[in-house]
């Protein structure tokens, strides 16, 4: 799939050797691997599946690329080696991460009608991604976070705090993460079982995402730079809106092994699904980042 990837962004150019700095780096794949791991489980179509798992790591690297842009957060380091604009400049960063934004739909249009995909599921797929990137999903996030980074925090009503930290976070890093889970759900054949269970996919994921975002934020606090990739302490010292500023870092641990608990059991609440191998690793590698 590396590969069908990359000839899409074929060199010499230097907006594609931008595009495959950050598209093949060395991250993590944790959405492409919640998509693929739902799929597996629900007993899906591998091919959708890798597709989509592809769609969602260009709206991520994207997303990663334009938010350590000077104008955004203003990082130096990513994945343990310098951010996009550092090593390619600004104008090629802006536009490799517009070029994987417009990549993404493009990729799933092409793709998934190459695969004989039903033309209903494709345009729902594409309907629900551009929804969780866009105003109304992970840009929004952005921005409500970077608004809320501005303001004197001390001003603010705790409640009102709190309600926005879950809608920022729900929004900047849930969107997504939601996304990839009901993508591999509707790597399932059956349009009425898909429909009968994309409720509760749903909200697993946004349980996943919840607690993606806390044990990041969990991480900003206690680890170094060689372990993070980037630069540790940044939310902490901008007091960012984030969990261990706002619960502490050991409330914020209760909160994150409490919604494990959560999710192991949603996920035992769903029908029809067999093997949990792929999604058992990721909460497990996210559990054993958390403090003891
Ligand atoms: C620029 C519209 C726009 C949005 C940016 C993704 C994002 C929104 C900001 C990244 C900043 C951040 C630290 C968000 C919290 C969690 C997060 C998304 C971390 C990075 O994702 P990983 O850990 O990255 O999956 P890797 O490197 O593993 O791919």
């Amino acid at each position: 799939m590396v590969e069908k990837t990359a000839q899409y962004f074929p060199p010499p150019s230097n907006l594609n050797e931008a595009i495959r700095y950050s598209l093949l780096g060395e991250g993590k794949r944790i959405r492409p691997l919640l998509c693929l791991g739902f799929s597996q489980a629900f007993n899906g179509n591998q091919a959708e599946a890798l597709r989509l798992a592809v769609a969602v790591e260009m709206i991520h690297a994207y997303s990663l690329i334009h938010d350590d842009l000077p104008a955004m957060d203003n990082d130096d380091m990513r994945r343990g080696v310098p951010t996009n604009h550092k090593v390619f400049g600004e104008a090629n960063a802006i536009l490799s991460g517009d070029s994987l934004l417009t990549m993404a739909p493009e990729f799933l249009l092409k793709e998934l009608s190459a695969l004989k995909t039903e033309p209903q599921k494709i345009i729902e797929l594409v309907i629900k991604l551009l929804e969780a990137s866009g105003h109304q999903g992970m840009v929004m996030g952005q921005a409500l976070d970077m608004e809320y980074e501005a303001k004197n925090l001390s001003e603010v009503d705790k409640k009102e705090i709190e309600s926005t930290l879950s809608n920022i976070h729900k929004l900047k890093t849930g969107s997504i993460i939601t996304w990839s889970c009901l993508a591999g759900l509707y790597t399932h054949p059956n349009p009425e079982f898909i429909a009968k269970n994309a409720c509760h996919v749903q909200s697993i994921g946004q349980r996943i995402g919840l607690l993606f975002q806390i044990v990041d934020d969990i991480l900003d606090e206690t680890s170094t730079l060689q372990e993070l990739g980037k630069t540790p302490g940044k939310d902490q010292k901008s007091a960012k809106l984030t969990y261990t500023n706002l619960h502490g870092l050991k409330d914020a641990t209760i909160i994150a092994k409490h919604l494990i608990l959560e999710i192991k059991e949603d996920l035992e609440g769903l029908q029809g699904t067999s093997n949990w191998k792929i999604i058992s690793e990721i909460i497990d590698s996210l559990r054993k980042k958390l403090p003891a």
